[in-house]
């Protein structure tokens, strides 16, 4: 049994559609929604622990429901950097896919739901994308001392995405 670690927390991160503004394909879309609503698209619960390697970062995100567009919401991504270390993430509920990506552009997907780990190998971009109607749920947990590297996600992005075409959930 995973334990919710919602609670206790020390820390909490929302994460809206304006802060995600380069990472969706479809500008038009997200314009369309700023326009009337800056929704969370994803709340992140972590307990704040020295940023030295005997430490581990563990943190739970909550990654709503929706779409921008025909694309399912996901959080921004990233690499990590000096170290480029693993990451553990165990799903807790829900149901989504984790978008694993070296830096060649090779990307994989894995499922991620209730009970089920990925592990992100060192070299590896991690995007979590929630496909289900309710909230996915995770837990991931990785040294404390890893860097972290949105830009290369922000000015490339990922190789895949996940949509929903004619009620199909998709890979493009
Ligand atoms: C996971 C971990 C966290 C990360 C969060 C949101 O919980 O990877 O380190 O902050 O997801 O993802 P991102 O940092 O890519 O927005
Ligand atoms: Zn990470």
């Amino acid at each position: 049994m995973i334990p919710n670690l919602k609670e206790p927390y020390g820390k909490k991160t929302y994460r809206r559609l304006s802060d995600l503004v380069e990472y969706f394909a479809d500008r038009k879309a997200v314009e369309a929604i700023l326009s009337r609503d800056n929704p969370v698209v994803y709340e992140v619960y972590e307990h704040p622990v020295p940023p030295e390697g005997e430490h581990l970062i563990f943190a739970t995100t909550v990654l709503l429901s929706g779409k921008v567009g025909e694309e399912f919401y996901f959080t921004k991504g990233h690499f990590h950097t000096e170290p480029d270390g693993a990451e553990v993430i165990i799903g807790m509920g829900g149901t989504g896919v984790v978008l694993l990506q070296d830096r060649a552009g090779r990307c994989g997907e894995e499922t991620l739901q209730a009970n089920c780990v990925v592990y992100s190998s060192p070299g590896y971009a991690h995007r979590v994308v929630n496909t289900s109607k309710e909230n996915l749920v995770f837990l991931s947990i990785c040294r404390a001392d890893i860097g972290h590297d949105y830009d290369t996600i922000t000015t490339k992005g990922f190789a895949k995405k996940i949509v929903e075409k004619e009620k199909r959930i998709t890979t493009e």
